[in-house]
């Protein structure tokens, strides 16, 4: 099988993953870890050479940056029934990137600080004022998210599924184990419920609790 993932799924890694899971990809999944050393060896830094994971492998062309994965996979292969999880029109090309960009840009870092501080990291290291204070900075994009879905957009591309709803999904799932942040904004609520409900996405779940 020559299409590889790299990466355990409980990582950005899961953001390729749930797109080869969208699609029904056959991959083989090498579940390097981001602890350990094991993305610092030579072998893994000529694949990349930023030492992190995920990496997408297909065929020798070689992939890194989770986004573009995602984006790269979804542009590369179409959906079981014919059809992509890319854009398609113009607009929607548009869309798919200005979002992917925006979660990245305006939502990761703060959205990280606040799954970090409120739940990944040992209590007696956490910094309950940073998880505040990047919860509270995500106010701002939030709301932007909001007013985009309030205006009877059902995903973040349109009407329908798309990439975009991955890398958005992806990143705002990491505000789920704080609910209050996202009280304010109903409709990206309703949105990530579905998009987490999604059968690709419970099967990367699956495969974070098995590594
Ligand atoms: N911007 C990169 C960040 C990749 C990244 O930081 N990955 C983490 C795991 S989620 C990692 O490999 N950490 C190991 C390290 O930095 O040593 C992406 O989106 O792929």
């Amino acid at each position: 099988m020559s299409l590889k993932i790299y990466g355990i799924a409980a990582s950005r890694a899961s953001r390729p993953l749930w797109v080869a899971h969208e699609l029904g990809l056959a991959y083989e999944h090498i579940a390097t870890p981001y602890a350990g050393g094991a993305t610092r060896t030579p072998e893994f830094l000529q694949l990349n050479p930023n030492g992190h994971i995920p990496v997408v492998d297909d065929h020798g062309v070689i992939v890194w940056e989770s986004m573009a994965c995602a984006l790269y996979l979804a542009q590369r292969y179409p959906l079981p029934g014919g059809g992509t999880l890319s854009g398609v029109t113009p607009a929607e090309q548009a869309e798919v990137l200005r979002w992917t960009f925006w979660t990245v840009t305006e939502c990761e870092k703060d959205a990280l600080a606040v799954l970090m501080h409120s739940v990944v990291m040992p209590p007696d290291r956490r910094k309950p004022e940073l998880a505040q204070e990047s919860g509270a900075r995500l106010q701002v994009p939030l709301q932007v998210l909001e007013q985009h879905l309030a205006a009877g957009r059902a995903y973040v591309a349109g009407e329908r599924f798309t990439v975009a709803d991955i890398c958005v999904a992806s990143v705002l799932a990491w505000l789920l184990p704080v609910p209050a942040l996202l009280a304010s904004v109903p409709h990206v609520q309703d949105w990530l419920k579905r998009c987490m409900a999604r059968d690709a996405q419970q099967q990367v779940r699956a495969l974070s609790r098995k590594a």
